[in-house]
């Protein structure tokens, strides 16, 4: 077990440069989804008490990694990169056994976390600030980055690997200093990441990992005034509450949130591939991706042919432990999440026709997890709730359109903003839908989930606050931009006044 082994089962915190019990000494049980009665072990509930003695010490971190330049910095990330691929295998399998995405899925979040510290560790070699002529002679412009401070980084439990590391990597990078909150859900995977980030030799301070609830830890990092940056990904009602109070303490928040996210098929498009990319858009982490798809908008003339295609592959696939080989579809994360996905189907039977899955799976070993069907729901009106409210789970409303321009309004019409798909051989419509779709993201000929971690991820509308995971623009997000001018012409230089 992750964590320091400090007792057989038992998880710790880290904080302070230890692995330790919470204050409270209250644990919470982790338990796999795919079959209850396995007890991975349990994890400390920890409190507010707890955060403030990670920040504490995450202060005393922030003072030592500050100074430490941004190269040797990246040596760290890139170390970190170097155990994640070493033991990419070993972390997939405690993911599978805590998430319950099969182990192709657990090995891609361990790849996306190994891909995220190798492009992290080039950055501390770039952290580009920018040298601009003074409109005054004698005198340099230049603008450079500074780390912030102590970043709280509160992540979900769908990627239980990559989305730490989509936030730590370019927080450590840049200078700054960790506490990390992951779900309750995957507390195993998270303490492994912190292991490995010691291991690479992170200074101990500079890292603090608090186990536990988001009303008890999230709130209490969120609220404290020497967290002056929150990055969140989660839910959109969590995350407005976020801004709300980081808005107060003005402090600087990225919030990663809901999708609603379109495959649109055109009908010149191949549709063996727009069938393959919809069958892994949605039903992939079993619909547990921000990204994935959860409305198919087919043109009215081939809806027909390819519902009845996707029907007959979608009930084919196999529901089981994701450690198993042959599964296609693991299970959901906990019993919540398995009552969501009910409510919805229900409401599915008067806002549509269910003609695929639809109920939960409990035949022989299944029983025992959060099994749910892949559900295809067709004929779906734009508007209604099932085609505009974030599941989270393997259900699929499909919708027709007559031309492409209704088929944009109804992606555009949801108040999620952030992944899209079109499939078509057109390169007009392509480019189109490149620029009219209202996502962060648009897949020509790819299905709406697998971005890449070195393009900056993220979305409009209720899906985000403006801010971007990923790529290089996240390294804005985790810099303060200072400007020094220096004058050195002897004499004292009136700016737009002695020049004109
Ligand atoms: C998420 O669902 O929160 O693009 C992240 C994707 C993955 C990341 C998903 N690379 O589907």
């Amino acid at each position: 077990m992750g964590g320091g082994e400090a007792r057989r089962g038992v998880g710790a915190n880290f904080i302070g440069g230890a692995w330790v019990e919470p204050l409270a000494g209250r644990y919470f049980e982790n338990r796999n989804p795919a079959r209850r009665d396995d007890l991975i072990g349990v994890w400390p509930r920890s409190d507010a008490a707890d955060v403030e003695a990670a920040v504490e010490s995450a202060g005393r971190g922030f003072e030592i990694w500050r100074s430490t330049p941004a190269p040797a910095r990246g040596d760290v990330i890139r170390r970190a990169g170097d155990l994640l691929a070493k033991r990419k295998e070993e972390i997939a399998a405690i993911a599978t056994r805590e998430m319950g995405k099969t182990l192709v899925e657990t090995r891609g979040d361990v790849q996306e976390g190994i891909d995220t510290a190798y492009y992290a560790a080039s950055e501390g070699r770039r952290l580009f600030g920018r040298t601009v002529p003074s409109e005054l002679p004698n005198k340099w412009a230049m603008s450079f980055r500074r780390p912030i401070g102590v970043c709280g980084l509160i992540t979900p439990f769908n990627f239980p690997l990559a989305i730490p590391t989509w936030k730590a990597f370019p927080a450590l990078v840049c200078g700054n200093s960790v506490i990390l909150k992951p779900a309750e859900d995957v507390p195993h995977t998270a303490s492994v990441f912190v292991e490995i980030l010691l291991e690479a030799g992170l200074p101990p301070e500079v890292i603090q990992l608090v186990h536990g609830f988001g009303e008890e830890v999230g709130a209490a990092l969120v609220a404290h005034p020497r967290i002056p940056v929150i990055s969140f990904t989660g839910s959109s009602e969590t995350g407005r509450a976020i801004a709300e109070i980081g808005g107060r303490l003005y402090k600087r928040v990225s919030l990663e949130m809901g999708g609603k996210n379109a495959q649109i098929v055109l009908p010149d498009a191949r549709l063996d591939l727009a069938l393959d990319g919809v069958l892994w858009g949605a039903f992939g982490t079993t619909g547990q991706r921000c990204t994935a798809t959860s409305r198919l908008l087919l043109h009215e003339d081939i809806e027909e042919e390819f519902v009845s295609r996707l029907v007959e592959r979608a009930g084919r696939l196999r529901l089981g432990d994701g450690m198993n080989p042959q599964t296609d579809v693991g299970p959901l994360i906990n019993s919540a999440a398995l009552e969501k996905v009910e409510r919805y189907v229900d409401l599915a039977h008067t806002e549509g026709e269910v003609v695929c899955g639809g109920r939960r799976a409990c035949d022989g070993e299944l029983a025992h997890g959060f099994f749910f069907e892949p559900t295809v729901v067709r004929g779906v009106a734009a508007g209604a709730r099932i085609a505009t409210e974030e599941i989270f789970g393997p259900v699929l409303s499909v919708m027709t359109f007559a031309d492409f321009a209704e088929a944009v309004r109804i992606n555009n019409e949801v108040r999620y903003g952030l992944s899209s798909s079109v499939y078509t051989r057109d390169a007009e419509i392509a480019f189109r839908a490149a620029n009219e779709l209202e996502t962060g993201i648009t897949y020509v000929n790819a299905p709406t989930i697998g971005a890449e971690a070195h393009l900056p991820f993220g979305g409009l509308k209720d899906t985000g606050n403006g801010h971007r995971e990923g790529g290089w623009e996240v390294y804005d997000f985790y810099t303060e931009t200072k400007v020094a001018y220096v004058d050195y012409s002897g004499r004292l230089q009136r700016a737009q006044i002695d020049n004109y």
